[in-house]
């Protein structure tokens, strides 16, 4: 007996039950054990019906996705075989689903004659979030039961469904109080009349309707045409149901399942799922994380606001200061603006709204917050004024509890010594729009207690944010690797692009928008701010040219009309006196521009993004490359399938990205300088990806 599945006997029914924790996926040595129990019931004319079952919180959460790309191991069925076997067997099999059932862990339940939930199960297809399609009989069984619309929508948008709405669909056949108690009731039954319920593959309710069947499999085909092929090849394979027999069906998901599982996009996906795991390891994560039911914010801006409609929203008691009866509306209108989107997409409830409002105070002056238990600093990015804050917190606030300091380019550290106790302050920067973008990067100081980070993790989880542990330095680690992307693209301009051409050629790559749309977008005034501050602190930098030209003219962005582009009636154009200005400042600097192709524009700018995190991770403000990863796609639109700057240094290679920075280097030295993490990995014959393996040190 395999110890991941455990055989039991309860009269004439053998129980089957996975632990296999964390989640229950069925790796190897599940399938093994389920081949094994599976096999070992058929043999013993004793037993009459199978129970499925599970411990912990998953029924499955489908395949071990760590096996893909791996050689299957010898003597052990796959998982499409495995569901083939337990859908012929000649005993019932009862499928008990408490839990998630997720993936292949739902196609095992497919695959069993009978299906019971209980009343909080869950099932979902979520492949397509890793870049896959249901591969072990999902596509061809599921729609077999429940039509083509269900099995397309649970598919195609990856959201599982409770179970009550997984009965209501046809997915299961009944919801009951005790999942495992009743099954086994029922597979007694069942092997009492010695019968067998009709298996999933010969079921046809389904596909009565083919005509509905049709336009539903139509009108999903049309919102397939993005980059991704999973959604297109899940559209197929759900055709494929009511077109062709039931394992020609099969053999059509399982080639579509290999190509998609061998193509890039879904390596890319794999990777960020693991990435987005590992961030939850860091060195304060099993600290304890202080209870907070109170939340003080000061500042209602932009960020502030949404942090408060998000706390509101989960249920935290929010105390807001904000100085003056001008700005404080304007805060309280904002937040309460927030509510009401939340509320008109359905996230609350009216009666949830009126209580989420309630539960929020205001009050002009700090001492309000003397009761908080972490309070978040989320005032704009001037030093001067945040110190000051800080420093009063520092003595109003209860030993204990938590100062929070939202940072874009200040150094939370620094902002730390103005409270006077430095070992309560985290940095946090979270990206807008704060109120959707799912980034928290976490600031945290070489004096930084371990339970005020675990405080600050805890509770920006439950607001739904990712956050991701980095040390505290100005920029933290997204903002350094972005505007290192900003000074490529910059440096290009200089060289003969156009902003259009670097937009474009980043679009491309899959970034949802191009850096100088995005500039636009985001208002240049504060980019411009933090050029002078570097400025004069003695780091002038390379680029920002043409930024400070256009600032200079008056051009801030969308918020005049204009910016890099020309933003009026017609939509976003591309303006003949910016390109006069990009020619004015070529001639200022000798360049005599050259053309650029798109594919030296991509490699320029993700060269630049890869060297900055190769510094930022030798400097130790990154724990792991997969966090800088998890960063930049949590909160700056780095295209998700490409897995993120350093899964794109790893493919490129360690000695050809080198290679690259080196030939880049005369026009800006400094700035192309080779990370020395990148030559002593080479040294020592390394990848990156070693480094996502290290354990993980404190301080
Ligand atoms: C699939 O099922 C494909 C099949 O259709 C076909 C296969 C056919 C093959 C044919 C061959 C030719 N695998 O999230 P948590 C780890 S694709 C491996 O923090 P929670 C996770 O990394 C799969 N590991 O827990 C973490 O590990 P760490 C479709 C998995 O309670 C630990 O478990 N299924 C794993 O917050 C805890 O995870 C999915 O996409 C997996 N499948 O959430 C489901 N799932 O501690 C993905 C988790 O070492 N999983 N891990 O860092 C989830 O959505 C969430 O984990 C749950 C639990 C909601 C299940």
């Amino acid at each position: 007996m395999t110890a991941t599945v455990r055989q039991t006997r309860n009269g004439a029914v053998m129980v089957l039950t996975i632990d296999s924790p964390p989640v229950n996926a069925l790796g190897a040595a599940v399938r093994a054990g389920l081949a094994e129990g599976l096999a070992a019931a058929q043999a013993d004319p004793s037993v009459g019906a199978i129970v499925l079952c599970a411990v912990g919180a998953n029924f499955s959460a489908g395949a071990d996705i760590r096996e893909f790309g791996r050689p299957a191991p010898r003597g052990v069925p796959g998982l499409p075989e495995l569901c083939n076997r337990i859908e012929a067997s000649g005993k019932a099999v009862v499928a008990a689903i408490e839990g998630t059932a997720l993936g292949g862990g739902l196609e095992l339940a497919l695959a069993a004659h009978v299906r019971l939930a209980g009343p909080r199960a869950r099932l979902g297809f979520p492949e397509v979030a890793l870049g896959l399609l249901p591969g072990a009989g999902g596509t061809q069984r599921m729609p077999r039961l429940t039509g083509a619309g269900p099995a397309l929508r649970l598919m195609l948008t990856g959201k599982p469904v409770p179970a009550q709405e997984a009965l209501a669909i046809g997915l299961v056949d009944a919801v009951v109080e005790d999942a495992e108690q009743t099954a086994v009731a029922l597979a007694a039954d069942l092997a009492a009349g010695r019968k067998t319920p009709v298996p999933t593959r010969d079921r046809q309710e389904g596909l009565r309707d083919a005509a509905r069947y049709q336009a539903e499999v139509l009108s999903a085909r049309a919102g397939t045409a993005g980059r991704l092929p999973a959604p297109g090849r899940i559209v197929d394979c759900v055709e494929a149901a009511l077109l062709l027999p039931f394992d020609r069906g099969l053999v059509l998901e399982r080639a579509a399942f290999e190509d998609l599982a061998a193509g890039p996009e879904s390596a890319g996906l794999r990777r960020a799922f693991f990435a987005e795991r590992r961030v939850a390891v860091f060195p304060e994560a099993d600290a304890r994380a202080n209870p907070v039911s109170l939340v003080g914010l000061v500042g209602l801006g932009a960020t502030g606001a949404a942090i408060a409609a998000l706390l509101l929203q989960a249920g935290l008691r929010v105390a807001a200061v904000v100085k003056g009866s001008g700005p404080l509306d304007a805060g309280l209108r904002r937040v309460s603006a927030l509510l009401d989107q939340a509320e008109a997409a359905g996230r609350l409830s009216p009666e949830a709204r009126a209580q989420a409002q309630a539960r929020l105070s205001s009050a002009p002056e700090l001492t309000a917050l003397a009761g908080c238990e972490l309070v978040i600093e989320a005032l704009p990015e001037d030093e001067a004024l945040k110190a000051s804050v800080l420093g009063k917190l520092g003595q109003i606030l209860r030993p204990g509890s938590v100062i929070t300091t939202t940072v874009s380019w200040l150094d939370p550290a620094r902002l730390a010594l103005a409270t006077g106790r430095p070992a309560d302050v985290v940095g946090l920067h979270l990206c807008p729009p704060a109120e959707r973008m799912r980034l928290a990067e976490l600031g945290v100081s070489s004096q930084t207690r371990p339970e005020a980070v675990a405080t600050l993790a805890a509770l920006m989880r439950r607001i739904g944010k990712l956050p991701v542990r980095v040390g505290a330095a100005a920029g933290l680690v997204g903002n350094r690797v972005m505007a290192a992307l900003r000074t490529a693209a910059d440096l290009l301009l200089e060289e003969g692009a156009s902003p259009s051409q670097v937009d474009a050629a980043l679009q491309d790559f899959g970034f949802a928008m191009g850096p100088y749309r995005a500039l636009d977008l985001a208002g240049l005034k504060r980019a411009w701010a933090h050029r002078q501050r570097e400025s004069r602190a003695g780091r002038p930098g390379y680029g920002g040219d043409l930024a400070d030209m256009l600032v200079g003219a008056g051009r801030l962005g969308q918020v005049t009309g204009r910016g890099y582009y020309l933003h009026d009636g017609q939509g976003v154009r591309e303006d003949p006196e910016v390109l006069g200005l990009l020619g004015e400042l070529r001639s200022a600097k000798g360049i005599a521009p050259r053309r650029i192709g798109s594919d030296e524009i991509r490699l320029r700018c993700l060269g630049a993004m890869a060297n900055e995190a190769a510094k930022v991770l030798g400097e130790g403000l990154a724990q792991r490359p997969g966090d800088i990863d998890a960063i930049l796609l949590a909160g700056y639109g780095f295209p998700r399938w490409r897995g993120g700057p350093m899964a794109w240094a790893a493919d490129r290679g360690l000695l050809v990205l080198r290679a690259d920075l080196r030939r880049f280097a005369p026009q800006a030295p400094e700035f192309w300088a080779v990370a020395p993490l990148i030559d002593d990995l080479i040294r020592e014959e390394r990848h990156l990806d070693d480094l996502d393996m290290r354990p993980v040190s404190s301080g």
